[in-house]
């Protein structure tokens, strides 16, 4: 029976809004989310195990101390400021070429701090934002205990995602990079390479510039072409493959044969691996509102097959999948064909 890591605390981030273009629009990231994919887990009847709590030691491996210390305290201190937006936004961006690549300093504005960690509007931070990313990081660690105990293969329902966090960096309505966190560990538990293919509709930024330039971390993501127009926008080009980082962009509309194609090259790049960490967005799927991939259930039960046919411990962590109605069937889909 598969096990699924679960934390109630990951519902108690709830951003309402993201800010995009300069307009504040519903929030697609929603608890409930979760609450569709731990349903459909229990029907399918998969074993829920509550997640444990962990040390940060292995969070701090793959984020700037800096960037977990903001994220802890961000809500605390905006809200203590009272100020006028009831989520913590950046407005003003310390890029680098600022201060000529020196180190910003740190400002005295409470409202200007974000903008040293943030690198968009949309993944807005409150009440409950910060235990929820620590208590996904907490699931992803308890999916990597049950596997290094012998578990084959191990479901995180991580939620907020974090593939698009980078070691010091937030955004895409990510804050904590689960998927970063659990490879790190699975490095230093089962011995390198470890491999992390990353299936969400969007480009896995975060985790690729997190492992960039090492050759104990393989990163492959399959994702809708950034050069077409969509999010990360700056990166995710098959130009930044190397031998340890394998990206496959399509175009938009497509379907399971283009798709199913780039998952079986990503399996591919990944066979020389010890274990496998599966960054599982479904938001390739024709459904989902955030996508134009056109990826159908059976695509995904047959990627989940490929991925199984690796033969590796496997660690599967939830990134995005924003259709309500499908999401949860998606992952027991995945999971059905990766546990075959
Ligand atoms: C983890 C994940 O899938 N993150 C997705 C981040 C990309 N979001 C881009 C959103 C662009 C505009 N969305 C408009 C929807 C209006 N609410
Ligand atoms: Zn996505």
């Amino acid at each position: 029976m598969l096990p699924f890591v679960w934390s109630d605390d990951c519902l108690r981030h709830e951003p309402e809004a993201e800010v995009w273009i300069g307009v504040r629009t519903p929030a697609t990231e929603v608890p409930a989310r979760a609450l569709a994919i731990r349903e459909a887990l229990l029907v399918a009847g998969a074993q829920e195990v509550a997640a444990t709590k962990h040390h940060d030691a292995a969070l701090l491996r793959v984020h700037d101390p800096a960037l977990v210390g903001f994220l802890r305290t961000a809500w605390e201190n905006w809200s203590a400021a009272k100020l006028p937006s009831d989520r913590v936004v950046p407005y003003v961006f310390a890029r680098s070429e600022l201060t000529s690549g020196r180190a910003p300093a740190a400002p005295a504005a409470v409202w200007a701090r974000p903008g040293l960690f943030a690198y968009d509007t949309m993944t807005l931070i409150g009440p409950g934002t910060w235990e929820a990313a620590r208590a996904a990081v907490d699931v992803a660690l308890t999916a990597v205990d049950l596997v290094t105990d012998g578990e084959r293969l191990a479901y995180a329902c991580c939620r907020p995602p974090g593939h698009h966090v980078t070691r010091s960096l937030y955004g895409g309505s990510c804050y904590l990079n689960d998927a970063a966190v659990a490879a790190s560990e699975l490095l230093n538990r089962v011995g390198g390479p470890v491999a992390v293919i990353d299936i969400d509709a969007h480009h896995g930024n975060g985790t690729q510039e997190i492992f960039f330039g090492r050759s104990d971390v393989l990163t492959a993501s399959v994702h809708v072409d950034p050069g077409a127009g969509w999010f990360p926008h700056f990166l995710g080009f098959a130009a930044e493959s190397d031998a340890a980082n394998l990206n496959v962009p399509l175009a938009p509309g497509t379907g399971d044969e283009g798709w199913l194609s780039a998952v079986r090259d990503a399996a591919t790049f990944a066979a020389p691996a010890r274990a496998l960490v599966v960054a599982l967005g479904v938001d390739a799927a024709a459904e989902d509102p955030e996508s134009p991939l056109e990826v159908s259930a059976a695509g995904y039960r047959e990627a989940g097959r490929i991925l199984g046919e690796l033969g590796l411990p496997t660690v599967v962590v939830q990134e995005g999948g924003y259709d309500l109605a499908t999401v949860g069937p998606l992952v027991v889909e995945t999971l059905t064909g990766l546990a075959r």
